[in-house]
């Protein structure tokens, strides 16, 4: 209930930011200048502000894209701001493992430090669809193509947080929805069902995936004593191209819903308060809402679920591996 009142008056929770700040006003003051950072799906929508925000602070930032010519606009977008900017756009197409392999030999090959890597890109509600590694289309984005690419950077990461004495960062674009979720949470045993599909719940799955993931993932970074920590957050309720196959549902619930709508400069700051404030210094596997920690579903809480999921996904990457 707290939640919901201040999400509506855009009351600061206890870090002093709310439902109304904004990703510029969450990263004010923050000189980013030795970092860099991957951003996936960066070229629209909250991705892309962040994007925007994070380069506005210095950041180096890597646009991961699937599709360029959004890419180069978005790269022209911000270099409108500061032509000195760093911004580079880089080929990725999430649903496809293999696109996620080349686009990880060409990052390490630029030589580059890697200090933050933001899983945003996602798709939502879409009809049953197989990847073109025969995986459910938004299980395949938003999950498993996220988990092998942070998987393959986690070694540049690593390498970075070791040279250079500054903590490393894993934000996933989780959301609210993860709630919303087929029963038993993950359908291991039925993940392209298409008889059982409901295009709301399989994105609840992929989103309960992301926190899953994120969570496992800070505890095993933790246990090696790695100075990288593994967050997640929800940014919020933002109409952006994500709504694509939803526009009339969510315009007619946003006449009754108005006032929890936020606009994207204030769905970027989650992500920017995560990626980028010094009092979440070695905060790990958190869950974060209005620039607030939160307390995420039992499910999403659940250490046994987490590690399933993470041996799942190896397999299914092993498997389309070996076909
Ligand atoms: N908006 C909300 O209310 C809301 C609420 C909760 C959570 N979220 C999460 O926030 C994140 C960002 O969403 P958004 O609202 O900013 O939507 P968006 O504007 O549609 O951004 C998503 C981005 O992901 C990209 N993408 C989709 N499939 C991809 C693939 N296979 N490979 C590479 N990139 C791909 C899209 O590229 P294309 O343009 O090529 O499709 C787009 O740039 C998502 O993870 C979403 O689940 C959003
Ligand atoms: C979330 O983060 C984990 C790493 O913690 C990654 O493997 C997972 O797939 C990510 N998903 C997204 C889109 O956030
Ligand atoms: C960036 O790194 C240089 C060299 O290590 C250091 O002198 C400088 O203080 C750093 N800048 C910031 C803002 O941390
Ligand atoms: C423009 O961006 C560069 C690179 O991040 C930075 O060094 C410079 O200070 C920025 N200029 C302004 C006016 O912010
Ligand atoms: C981890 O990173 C933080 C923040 O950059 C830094 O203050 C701390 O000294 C680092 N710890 C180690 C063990 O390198």
């Amino acid at each position: 209930m707290v939640g919901i009142f201040s999400l509506v008056t855009g009351m600061a929770g206890p870090s002093g930011f709310g439902s109304a700040t904004t990703a510029e006003q969450v990263s004010e003051g923050i000189d980013a200048s030795n970092l860099t950072a991957i951003i996936t799906g960066g070229a629209s929508g909250i991705g892309l502000e962040t994007a925007r925000v994070l380069a506005l602070r210095k950041v180096h930032v890597i646009i991961a894209a699937r599709n360029m010519n959004s890419a180069k606009e978005a790269k022209q977008l911000i270099l409108q701001d500061n032509e000195s900017a760093r911004v580079d756009i880089m080929k990725l197409d999430l649903c496809s493992l293999k696109s996620v392999r080349s686009f990880v030999e060409n990052f390490i090959a630029l030589g580059l430090p890697l200090n933050i890597l933001i899983n945003n890109a996602g798709v939502m509600f879409c009809p049953f669809q197989l990847s073109e590694d025969g995986i459910e289309m938004q299980f395949a984005t938003n999950h498993l193509g996220h988990f092998l690419l942070t998987n393959l950077l986690l070694d540049k990461m690593k390498q970075t947080a070791k040279a250079t004495g500054i903590e490393g960062r894993i934000i996933n674009l989780s959301s609210i929805a993860h709630t919303y979720t087929y029963e038993e949470g993950v359908r291991f045993d039925d993940i392209n069902d298409q008889i059982g599909y409901s295009d709301k719940k399989a994105y609840g799955q992929s989103k309960l995936a992301n926190l899953l993931h994120a969570n496992e993932l800070s505890r095993r970074l933790q246990e090696e004593g790695v100075n990288i920590t593994a967050n997640s957050v929800h940014p919020g309720v933002i109409m952006t191209p994500l709504m694509r196959h939803s526009s009339f549902l969510m315009n007619f619930l946003k006449m009754f819903t108005f006032y929890i709508w936020k606009n994207v400069p204030q769905g970027a700051a989650t992500t920017c308060y995560a990626a980028l404030h010094p009092s979440l210094k070695g905060v790990t596997g958190k869950y974060f809402l209005d620039c607030n920690e939160f307390e995420p579903s039992a499910l999403a809480s659940n250490e046994l679920l987490g590690k399933k999921l993470w041996d799942f996904s190896n397999k299914l990457i092993n498997q389309v591996s070996k076909e």
